[in-house]
């Protein structure tokens, strides 16, 4: 399994220059690593046209049977997951590789037991609890095709979902906890499949056991399928045997237009892609303890809590709650409760937890960190010193790992002691990526020093291959931009020494607290508001978060006053798409600036956002200058 694993400076370049030169033998050979029941007939065949890109084509294989039980003769009595719970007087769990390979066949049994087939699509609404892992993996033993919906979404976010991948099973809990909130999942769930009519069942696992509506016919408690199965005898499952190209899974995730696309991932190039990406960059050796922070209803969960960690046979830790609870000190007593020598999380946690000060670190034994990684957004500076000083006590190198969901895994990253870092960087391509920078006209800008838009121009195994049930969107979306190359959406810099900093988004995609929003998906919940005439939504600097979402509303017919009006619009936002798109800022305005053809100038909004309203550029195209004075003299 470390055959995979470069061990020096030297070794990242020659290998880098052979990923390059020799692409399919290089992939052959990561892809060796891992457990096929029968091997490819051919590596890649690919165009970014269409697109149409094939991985390990003809291969046969199951990530379970790689994740599971290859590993149950050495690892089977090792914790492959470690759970901590939300509330630090709860006992913890620990699921040794036999005990999790267990409960997934039972689980799948389950699966199979309500009549869930190969290729049916399952929407998995959880807390993070290890039966979120073991609902994702049961998935992937029958075949299923698993979508899991973060559990900060609203009713209306996953009824939307639910009804784009025609889910026919929905797995959730009744509730879950997360710092002092009780989450009512179950309830949420029921409010969503008023308007579901393809899902025909609903498995509740209990966990907060708040009070649920339970249908008969349609709603079933976990464990009691669970007695089911043990009745049956044998809690074996045998693996569904996949073909590569079969579909993994989907995921949702923003874009730059009003609805969430489901980015789709298959069998056998994700897993590569994902271990490959898990055993390089944080140079995991057996034994470790590793702790993604992400929540699993992300592709950082997906990629780094399950399938990256469980296909290399580690330990990894899942943890409920939140950074604060019951207080900012809980990530470091977690640290040194389980010894975590890895520890991979975002920028907005490290802020927020910079600006309690160094006091929760106080008496907190940090001493078995030996990797730190980021995630999510641009780090700034002053947080990447903050996390190596106080986190790593200078001695622990951070990977600052760029990658988005569209690539199942880490793309531009240090490997952790190999390469070097540097501040704010996410320095160097893996081995096997080819990232490119390109002007407006799509023109490549060659050499160091320079700045433009990132690309790819050349695949990689965890690309993703569709986007659900419209691929003509995904082509539009990744593919037409420029031509022959895979448009990322982020803008990037490339310094003197070749070295890689991403800039942030170059579209209409905002990154709150590491979470991408679509301004025109928060414009469109605004707009369903009563009172709300239009609106035009932008990011601005925010000092925890990142970004924070700045609205600009045009509100005629208010209810109450100003105060009251702004709670409604939080609140219709909050329904429609869920709590973590509330607007930080709302102000009202009695038009938008619009140009002649009546497009919204955003980049003027952007300015005044920023509080940068001194240099507004020119507005001399707009149909009505004098809204921007207007603007400028009620901006928050
Ligand atoms: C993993 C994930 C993707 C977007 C991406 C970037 C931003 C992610 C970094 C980063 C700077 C990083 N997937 N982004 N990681 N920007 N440095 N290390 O976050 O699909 O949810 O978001 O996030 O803008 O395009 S994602």
């Amino acid at each position: 399994m470390s055959n995979m694993k470069i061990s020096s400076f030297e070794e990242y370049h020659q290998v880098y220059k052979h990923s390059v030169e020799q692409p399919e033998e290089f992939w052959a050979g990561i892809a060796d690593n891992f457990h096929w029941r029968k091997k490819w007939d051919n590596v890649l065949s690919w165009n970014f046209k269409e697109p149409n890109v094939k991985w390990f084509e003809g291969a046969k294989l199951n990530i379970t049977e790689n994740c599971l039980d290859r590993h149950l003769d050495t690892l089977g009595d090792k914790p492959a997951i470690i759970w901590e719970p939300n509330d630090p007087t709860e006992d913890h769990r620990i699921l040794t590789y036999k005990q999790l390979h267990d409960k997934v066949c039972q689980f799948a049994n389950v699966l199979k037991n309500n009549g869930v087939k190969k290729g049916d699509r399952i929407c998995i609404y959880m807390p993070m609890l290890p039966e979120l892992a073991i609902a994702v993996l049961a998935c992937a033993r029958i075949g299923a095709i698993h979508s899991v919906v973060f559990g900060g979404f609203s009713a209306q976010s996953i009824a939307d979902r639910i009804k784009d991948a025609e889910c026919a099973l929905v797995i959730t809990a009744d509730g879950g906890f997360r710092g002092t909130k009780d989450l009512p999942l179950k309830s949420v769930i029921d409010d969503a499949l008023v308007q579901c009519p393809s899902v025909k069942r609903v498995i509740v696992l209990t966990r907060s056991r708040t009070p649920v509506s339970m249908i008969k016919g349609r709603d079933v408690w976990w464990e009691d399928e669970i007695k089911k199965v043990e009745t049956q005898g044998s809690p074996v499952c045998p693996v569904e045997e996949m073909d590569a190209e079969d579909m993994l899974f989907i995921l949702y995730t923003s874009g730059s237009t009003g609805k969430p696309k489901g980015v789709v991932h298959t069998c056998g190039g994700y897993m590569v892609y994902a271990g490959y990406t898990f055993a390089n960059t944080f140079q995991y050796t057996p034994g470790e303890v590793f702790f993604c922070t992400a929540d699993i209803g992300w592709i950082t969960g997906h990629s780094y809590i399950i399938y990256g960690p469980l296909s290399q046979g580690a330990t990894t830790l899942i943890f409920e709650g939140i950074p604060t609870y019951p207080d900012a000190g809980r990530f470091w007593d977690i640290v040194d409760k389980f010894k975590v020598n890895i520890l991979y999380t975002a920028p907005t946690a490290i802020r927020s937890l910079m600006s309690f000060g160094l006091d929760p670190l106080k008496d907190k034994d940090l001493s078995s960190i030996k990797v730190l990684g980021s995630v999510g957004e641009p780090i700034n500076e002053e947080a990447w010193h903050w996390f190596d000083d106080h986190i790593g006590h200078n001695k622990a190198p951070i990977v600052d790992t760029w990658w988005q969901t569209e690539n199942g895994g880490h793309m531009i990253t240090p490997i952790a002691g190999i390469t070097p870092t540097k501040p704010g960087y996410a320095t160097l391509p893996l081995p096997g990526i080819q990232p490119v920078l390109v002007d407006e006209n799509g023109k490549e800008i060659e050499g160091n020093g320079v700045s433009g838009n990132l690309c790819i121009k050349f695949p990689w195994p965890g690309i993703l291959r569709t986007t659900y049930g419209d691929h003509e969107r995904c082509r539009l979306t990744y593919f037409a931009t420029y031509e022959n190359m895979y448009f990322t959406g982020d803008g990037c810099l490339r310094d003197e020494d070749g070295y890689y900093k991403i800039t942030g988004r170059v579209d209409d995609v905002l990154n709150v607290s590491g979470h991408r929003i679509g301004t025109a998906e928060v414009e469109n919940a605004i707009n369903m508001h009563s009172s709300v005439v239009e609106s035009a939504v932008v990011g601005y600097p925010h000092d925890i978060k990142g970004q924070g979402v700045y609205a600009f509303v045009v509100s005629p017919g208010q209810h109450g006053d100003a105060d009251l009006n702004r709670k409604d619009i939080i609140m219709t936002v909050q329904r429609i798409i869920g709590p973590i798109a509330k607007p930080d800022k709302i102000q009202f305005v009695s038009g938008l600036p619009k140009t002649r053809s009546g497009k919204i100038m955003r980049r003027i909004l952007r300015k005044i956002a920023e509080g940068d309203t001194a240099n507004l550029g020119d507005t001399s195209t707009l149909l009505d200058p004098s809204v921007v004075e207007e603007i400028k003299a009620g901006a928050l």
